[in-house]
């Protein structure tokens, strides 16, 4: 939306308070026609601002949209090296894009970047990834373990845990974890990530891990292809949630359980990984880029590969894939 006529808009809304501005109105403060009028406030929906619309009597704020700052998620944050570097955007086509770039000019481990907004986010395989402004939490951190490149799918499941279990001590939510990236509430997903690395042969240099929360979605939020998959914390719980309190309990968590990692290997992520995971000791299809498994989620290896029995009692190592749980 042109500034001018959204900071115009505003300002009617703001100068009416808690009256109705009629659409008649709109229109001709700002010189626009009815559909015009009716486009700005799909605009500013689409922005976070929750907008009554009466028959006859016009719209209404009923909720400006909820953003955070640098300083919200930097002050109080108890972490050591994580997020101890923030670059913080309005608006980005992908966090993962500019993380990219700032560990190939050479960040410190820890260094986080966060958007209000991604006009092309992405999930794997160059899915897209719905990012709508004010609502979720969109973010890439740049770690740099001294690991070979096999290891990194681990940190994908490392990260799965460390969101969940701040997803449990910011909301009470029981989230499911379904390998290897997925997020669950109520069998619908909430979270998604995707973790990208630069490296050599023999060595990573760094690791991107994109993580995408929704987190105060209203379902109308979601474009329609998405109602019947996606949801919010916000819609699970029934109330808002603090989005800079969730970036700080995920990076604290997130430093503890690489720390371990560093320490002691995946084994003890494996454990905790595992009294999440939602897709285990159920039968599954799993969709590889070569073909589609079907059988018993036997569970993950020390390594973190799924392993998958077919009806023939024959194991398959799964290092990537969608899954499909049973029926659903
Ligand atoms: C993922 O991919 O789940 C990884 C998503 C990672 C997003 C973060 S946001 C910050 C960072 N910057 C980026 O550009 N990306 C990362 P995948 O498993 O391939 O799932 C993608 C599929 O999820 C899509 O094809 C849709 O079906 C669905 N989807 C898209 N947007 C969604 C959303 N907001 N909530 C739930 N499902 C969504």
């Amino acid at each position: 939306m042109a500034t001018e006529i959204r900071k115009k808009l505003l300002r009617m809304f703001t100068e009416t308070e808690d009256d109705f501005l009629s659409g008649q109105k709109i229109s001709e403060e700002l010189g626009c026609s009815r559909t015009a009028v009716w486009k700005h406030i799909e605009d500013l929906r689409q922005e976070g601002f929750e907008l009554e619309a009466v028959r006859r009597k016009g719209y209404r704020i009923k909720k400006i949209p909820d953003k955070i700052s640098h300083n919200e998620i930097t002050l109080g944050l108890k972490t050591t090296s994580l997020g101890r570097q923030v670059h913080f955007k309005e608006s980005v086509t992908s966090t993962q894009k500019i993380a990219h770039q700032l560990a190939y000019d050479g960040v410190p481990e820890g260094t986080l970047v966060v958007s209000e907004e991604q006009t092309t986010g992405r999930g794997r395989l160059n899915r897209s990834w719905h990012s709508p402004k004010y609502t979720g939490v969109w973010m890439s951190l740049i770690l740099r373990p001294n690991l070979p490149p096999a290891k990194a799918p681990q940190l994908t499941l490392l990260t799965a845990v460390a969101i969940t279990q701040a997803i449990e001590e910011v909301t009470g939510l029981r989230p499911d974890i379904k390998w290897p990236n997925d997020i669950l509430i109520n069998k619908k997903k909430a979270v998604g990530i995707l973790t990208e690395m630069q490296a050599e042969a023999d060595k990573i240099n760094s690791v991107i891990i994109g993580m995408g929360i929704n987190v105060n979605h209203q379902i109308d939020h979601f474009p329609k292809e998405l109602h019947s998959i996606a949801t919010s914390l916000s819609i699970e719980l029934g109330k808002t949630v603090n989005r800079a309190e969730l970036i700080q309990s995920i990076l604290l968590h997130l430093e503890n359980l690489y720390e371990r990692y560093l320490q002691h290997g995946f084994y003890p992520i494996k454990l905790l990984w595992e009294s999440y995971a939602i897709s285990i000791g159920k039968r599954i299809i799993a969709r590889t880029i070569t073909g589609t498994l079907e059988g018993l989620a036997k569970g993950i290896t020390e390594d973190g590969i799924l392993m998958l029995e077919d009806d023939q009692n024959c194991i398959h190592y799964i290092h990537s894939a969608d899954i499909q749980i049973g029926n659903d």
